[in-house]
């Protein structure tokens, strides 16, 4: 007995059930759907992607049907990813697809899936591309995406496709709803499909019409405006050849339609890895619903919310303003001043100013903690002189124990609410566990000293330019 060839083997061999199981593997996210379309996707990118997108029941699965009975004759390997809101199990519009579809279910050269979207928008599935790369691999000459006809969100299909097909019905003013959709932007044909039905004459016109208004038209591909009739399979051979003859035409920007693509992919799979990174090994059990909380209750806005969570997560600060930074996960970004328990205030600022020359403010008390500070002027990070003047200050109660001297060092934050929720969460216990107001409109919070290895820890949140006082 031989062994079974690996799944990727069977896969590039064009085998059927290795490009279902294939698919599977990517619409369930597995890792092992990644390593496959890691080891794929360089043998991919001759497959022709044709986007049919349209409102419900226009005729989009019929036409897909007709256009692939065509492409048949025409020699090519032919694939078919049907889009569908719903799950993969609750039945009707895949169900129907697969009826409408039988004629082809013998056919080798024609391979047929269904996607469920599983809510996600857009009009895709979030893996549909993916799964077109595997029927790429498989060698697939064409790999035709019906979406879901939702009207709204069909824009994810020129992200994915290399021609998009606007399907639309006669009299149902869907001429105007696409405007409104923004489907003029996205489509490079039109068909109005259902041409047996009055008015296909009036529709095609106003779609005309709508298209000599766009300025944007005026050079380049001005996407034509085709009838067909599904059904009877009229008009199929014209749109292929005008499928074909966009193709050739534009050639030359395929490349960057492609890396547009890829830019989009790659930008939305960062995110999403990024978001499930943070999800499993930054963010602690319900500690996002924390910070929603926080936001929700104006404690903290979002960008600081994000500020310190991405801190946490690259494990250095990440700047919210172009101010140069040092890192920290908790977001400090300097010493703001060292603090100093002074018992006589004169003779301590007769030697900082007196004798080292520096410059000292105008004293300033701070309510609440019968105390007076000074802050003198380094050049750099400032010595804050600190003063008791009522008996019982925290200021009176350290001096008696400890004596004049170092008191304290202040530590600059970007978001004080931030740096508190991220301090408490290791385990830290606050003196202030809500920041207060400090001198010059700042909002300051102390550390427990038991927790900070003998050391007074004070964050500062200096007020926002024009908010101090
Ligand atoms: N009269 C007429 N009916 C058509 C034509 N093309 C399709 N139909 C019918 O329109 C109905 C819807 O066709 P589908 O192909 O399922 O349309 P769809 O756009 O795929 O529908 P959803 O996938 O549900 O959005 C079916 O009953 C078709 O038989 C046509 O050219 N003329
Ligand atoms: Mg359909």
């Amino acid at each position: 007995m031989t062994e079974p060839l690996p799944l990727t083997d069977r896969l590039l061999a064009g085998d059927p059930r290795a490009i279902a199981r294939a698919i599977s593997l990517i619409e369930n996210e597995s890792p092992d759907g990644a390593a496959l379309i890691g080891r794929i996707f360089a043998k991919t990118g001759r497959a022709y992607l044709i986007g049919i997108t349209g409102p419900p029941g226009a005729g989009k699965s019929t036409l897909v049907d007709k256009i692939t009975a065509e492409l048949r004759k025409r020699g090519k390997k032919v694939s078919i990813l049907a889009v569908d809101p719903t799950s993969p199990f609750s039945g009707g519009a895949i169900l129907g697809d697969r009826v409408r579809m039988q004629a082809h279910a013998e056919d080798e050269g024609v391979f047929i899936r269904s996607m469920a979207t599983r809510g996600h928008l857009g009009g895709l599935a979030r893996t549909t591309a993916e799964a077109a790369i595997v029927l790429d691999a498989a060698g697939y000459d064409v790999v035709i995406i019906e979406t879901v006809g939702v009207g709204q969100d069909e824009v994810d299909i020129v992200r994915t496709a290399d021609v998009s097909v606007v399907t639309l019905v006669p009299g149902t003013g869907d001429e105007v709803q696409a405007l409104k959709a923004g489907i003029m932007e996205i489509a490079d044909i039109f068909v109005v499909n259902k041409a047996d039905r009055e008015g296909a004459d009036r529709t095609a016109a106003s779609i005309e019409m709508m298209l000599s208004l766009d300025d944007a038209m005026s050079e380049g591909w001005r996407p034509p405006v085709l009838r067909t009739e599904a059904t009877a399979s009229r008009g199929i051979g014209e749109l292929i050849d005008t499928i074909d003859r966009f193709r050739e035409q534009s050639s030359d920007t395929l490349g960057a339609r492609r890396r547009a693509r890829a830019e989009w992919r790659l930008r939305e799979i960062l995110g999403r890895r990024f978001m499930q990174h943070l999800e499993a090994n930054v963010l602690q059990p319900g500690e996002f619903g924390q910070w929603l909380d926080r936001i929700a209750a104006r404690e903290v806005d979002p960008y600081g919310a994000a500020a310190t969570v991405m801190a946490q997560a690259v494990g250095h600060a990440l700047p919210t303003s172009p101010e140069k930074t040092s890192g920290g996960f908790s977001g400090v970004i300097g010493i703001d001043h060292v603090g100093i328990a002074v018992a006589d205030p004169e003779a301590s600022l007769k030697f900082f100013t007196g004798v080292l020359g520096l410059s000292s403010d105008t004293p300033q008390d701070v309510k609440g903690q019968n105390t007076r500070v000074r802050f003198v002027d380094t050049g750099d990070a400032k010595l804050e002189l600190v003063e008791s003047i009522a008996p019982g200050s925290p200021i009176a109660t350290y001096l008696d124990k400890r004596g004049p001297g170092l008191h304290h060092v202040a530590l600059r934050v970007r978001d004080i609410h931030a740096a508190i929720v991220h301090v408490v969460g290791a385990g830290i216990r606050m003196i202030d566990k809500e920041p207060r107001r400090g001198a010059h409109g700042s909002l300051i919070a102390f550390v427990h000293p038991a927790d900070t290895h003998g050391v007074l820890v004070e964050l500062k949140q200096p007020a926002a330019p024009g908010e101090s006082h």
